[in-house]
């Protein structure tokens, strides 16, 4: 009865009451008078899968894995077909969510385990300040360590045990932020518990990068059978919400960290690392059933949260807000300017066989094209094949076993079988596009290979491509400060690493 009772709170809340509520509310009421449907500031959903590529959903196509929760909100919203992580690393990249910055702005944060420095302001803090109840449940900004960056809670808000929690917490009048932060579809898997759900192993599309092997089908199987996992979970907080009455004054945004955990696709620049699904739902104000191609960061959903609760992104953010893409009813291209996307990786695993650094890169993605800078080739991608950096000096506070080699790609199946069948012929391509060195330069004509496997950046006839797209990345990358094209990229190289060794 309580729950009803704040229902009925909030939906009598017209721009009068809300004033009440304090200086936010002035934004909300503007933001009512811009002559949007809505009335009142909405909740903000967001539910976060780790490791999840696209097109892994079936409403993208995919004949294996169903996601009829996905499918429902794309369905129902907005569909992008091109969303991408800041970098394909679970710190890095929830960071830059938390915080609307390209991750290379954030300092230590831009590596995986590591601190986000308090003076980062988050979006969740933000709308607190605002009136919203915030919070989140599981893994929020992570991994890492919240006290060295002088932060007493997690950036994603206090932690609820879970959404009921959460909600039951929530006091009268206030609208919520919540971060459904879920490990599916992250390592380890159980083995064959996608064919034991039913899943048909000849009805896999093995992506071109790996080998088609009965094993790598199974480890694929596995991993859609943790996205379903993750889909249904999603479903059942959408069902509280709906019990509610809440649903339709809700922004639900569903979307993933970085791509699948498997060799040159998560802690890599190409688009199974860093393309993601991201379906918005928002029926008070956004008309739904669109798929729209324009290219958005997840850096973007910040000021986008902000401006849908009738507030200003932050003058440090350099993601841009795309409500006025969700309100424009529109489909397809939706506006000229967004017609590329950067992302990077500073360092994910401490793997390289000497000194303390990452593998940095920094990437442009366009419609056409997709255009790597690699500023040490020297190292390796993928990590290096045995050993492990000196872990005293590079201040691993809990060393727990050695190295397994390319400890940038996650212990797997898929992993072990590549490494196993390297001088097979079928394999042996494969495994040195993602296991191998790499040149300072990559370049992928999309419309010829949209696999990304054939570097035509030494190719003469795609010089003027490449340049051109080389130069809009440092522009850009100069504009926002990026320490690797300012000449202090090495602080990323030296920043303490909170994790453990990768176990083998
Ligand atoms: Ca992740």
């Amino acid at each position: 009865m309580i729950e009803l009772k704040r229902r009925d709170f909030v939906r009598s809340l017209g721009c009068g009451a809300l004033g009440l509520l304090g200086s936010a509310a002035l934004g909300s009421c503007a933001f009512a008078g811009a002559g949007r449907k809505s009335k009142k500031r909405p909740n903000i959903l967001f539910c976060l899968a780790d490791d999840w590529s696209w097109p892994h959903a079936s409403i993208a196509g995919d004949k294996v894995v169903m996601t009829p929760t996905f499918d429902r909100v794309a369905r129902q919203g907005v569909l992008f077909e091109n969303a991408f992580v800041s970098s394909p690393s679970c710190t890095p990249s929830r960071g830059a969510i938390l915080t609307g910055q390209w991750h290379w702005r954030l300092e230590e944060g831009g590596n995986l385990w590591s601190t986000l420095p308090a003076k980062f302001a988050v979006y969740p803090d933000i709308l607190e300040e605002a009136g919203y109840h915030v919070g989140y449940t599981r893994k929020g900004w992570a991994p890492g360590r919240d006290a060295p960056g002088g932060r007493t809670r997690n950036p994603a808000g206090p932690r609820y045990k879970d959404f009921r929690e959460f909600r039951e917490a929530q006091p009268e009048g206030k609208p919520f932020c919540f971060w459904f932060g879920s490990s599916d579809p992250h390592r380890v898997y159980k083995w064959r518990s996608g064919i034991k759900s039913g899943m048909k192993l000849d009805d896999v599309e093995v992506p071109a990068c790996m080998p088609d092997s009965e094993t790598v089908r199974t480890d694929i199987c596995d991993y859609y059978w943790e996205v379903q996992r993750f889909d249904t979970e999603v479903g059942e907080l959408l069902k509280i919400l709906e019990q509610d009455g809440e649903l339709d004054n809700t922004l639900v945004v569903i979307s993933g960290d970085n791509g699948m955990p498997f060799p040159r696709c998560k802690s890599n620049l190409y688009d199974m690392g860093t393309n993601v699904p991201l379906a918005v739902r928002w029926p008070a104000t956004v008309k739904g059933g669109r798929v729209v191609e324009d290219f958005i960061s997840l850096t973007d959903l910040a000021p986008t949260f902000l401006e849908a609760a009738g507030l200003k992104p932050t003058e440090e953010m350099t993601a841009r807000s795309f409500l006025d893409i969700l309100t424009s009813g529109k489909s397809g291209r939706v506006d000229r300017k967004r017609g590329h996307v950067l992302t990077g990786k500073e360092r994910h695993v401490v793997c390289q066989e000497t000194g303390t650094g990452g593998y940095p890169m920094r990437a442009i993605r366009t419609h056409d094209y997709l255009y790597i800078r690699n500023f040490k080739p020297e190292r390796w991608p993928a990590g290096a094949p045995k050993g492990y950096a000196q872990p005293v000096e590079i201040n691993v506070v809990r060393p727990r076993g050695t190295h397994y080699g390319y400890a940038d790609v996650d212990a797997a199946p898929t992993k072990s079988y590549m490494l196993k069948y390297r001088d097979d012929p079928k394999v042996k391509r494969l495994f040195e596009l993602g296991f191998g060195r790499r040149p300072a330069e990559e370049l992928y004509d999309l419309a010829k290979d949209p696999d990304q496997l054939n570097n035509v950046a030494g190719e003469s006839g795609y010089a003027k491509v490449k340049k051109k797209l080389a130069d809009a990345l440092m522009t850009e990358l100069k504009a926002t400060k990026d320490p690797r094209v300012l000449g202090k990229g090495d602080a990323f190289d030296t920043y303490p690493y909170y994790g453990g060794l990768p176990k083998k």
